[in-house]
């Protein structure tokens, strides 16, 4: 075994976390089945927007979109949307990816001055032929369909990016986001909001959304946006999302690494533990610190999550409307 699996040692946490998450798994098969399921905390006023969806009859598209929409309005939420930390140039700027079992995909990169980038994704998905559009382009595409302009660097916002500027000396630098207030991975760092939903009839959806890493390079994309890495979806398996430091997730196509495995009979749990235990054998001493963190929804609504490191959460909601918010095993103490 490489380095970086022993280097900090598996946590006593993960057994029993893992447990937990399992068994919740296993009973929402039966009576109340998961309807949604989201990263993080806030993940719970996402699930219960998708559900209500649900219940006025929407479609787990219309679910999933409705609950990243949440998150995005969010002015105390600095990953996500509105309020967003914003770049080293100081512009905020969202990436977004909604797709359903059916192939439909739609996604956005660095869009600026809107606030629903999920929105904009779905019209994407739509409207359009393609399954991305990338900054001006993105943003003129969602104001020539309506989207309002909106400012989406609040004061509060604007002044942690100039008083990180007072000390950056505007460098590039490496995990910026766990040098932020918080443990690594706690809401203050790693906000990204990845929402998946299954409908009554089984059909499944999912929707990521972000503004990324806080102080970014301007023009970084992180693996939000793109299919296969911040969110995958395949009908008869599931969904996968991720969160975290998203070079470590494209790296490795992360969620349709998941989602691979599910296919071939890992359960959602062991899938996500899977991925997360081959970026620390690639990457060794290079991710220490980091977090990155997977969330898997089986087709049979089975729940996975695991993180490389403590602190990542997940809300899982069924559909008797029931939320927990349960915290993610993970590879690593600290
Ligand atoms: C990114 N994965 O842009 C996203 C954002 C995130 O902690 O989760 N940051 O890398």
């Amino acid at each position: 075994m490489k380095d970086g699996l022993n280097r900090r040692g598996v946590i006593g946490l993960g057994a029993s976390v893992a447990v937990a998450a399992a068994s919740a798994g296993a009973a929402t098969i039966d009576a109340d089945p998961v309807a949604v399921l989201s990263t993080w905390d806030f993940g719970k006023a996402a699930n219960e927007a998708a559900l209500a969806t649900f219940r006025a009859g929407g479609s787990a598209l219309d679910a999933v979109e409705a609950g990243a929409k949440v998150p995005e309005a969010d002015p105390t939420n600095h990953s996500v949307g509105y309020g967003g930390y914003p770049d080293r140039d100081g512009h905020v700027t969202l990436d977004a990816i909604i797709m359903d079992e059916d192939g439909r995909v739609g996604a956005v990169a660095a869009l600026e001055d809107v606030v629903h980038a999920i929105s904009v994704a779905r019209l994407v998905m739509e409207k359009t032929p393609h399954t991305l559009l990338v900054g001006e382009g993105a943003t003129r595409f969602a104001l020539d369909n309506g989207m309002p302009r909106t400012n989406l660097l609040t004061p509060e916002a604007e002044q942690a990016w100039r008083d990180w500027l007072k000390t950056a000396q505007y460098k590039p630098i490496a995990n910026i986001e766990n040098h932020l207030p918080g443990p690594p991975g706690s809401r203050l760092n790693h906000d990204t909001i990845g929402i998946m939903a299954r409908g009554r009839d089984g059909h499944m959806a999912a929707a990521c959304t972000t503004s990324g890493m806080a102080f970014k390079m301007r023009g970084r994309v992180g693996d939000s946006p793109q299919s296969g890495c911040g969110l995958f979806i395949e009908k008869g398996v599931g969904a996968a999302a991720s969160t975290g430091m998203g070079e470590e997730v494209t790296r490795i196509a992360g969620t349709a690494r998941v989602i691979a495995s599910m296919r071939v009979g890992l359960s959602p749990q062991a899938a996500c533990r899977e991925a997360v235990e081959h970026i620390a054998r690639l990457r060794g001493d290079a991710i220490k610190g980091v977090q990155v963190g997977f969330l898997a929804l089986g087709a049979d609504g089975r729940v996975g999550a695991f993180a490389l490191m403590p602190g990542f959460t997940y809300a899982v909601t069924r559909r008797s409307g029931a939320t927990e918010v349960l915290p993610s095993a993970s590879l690593f103490n600290a």
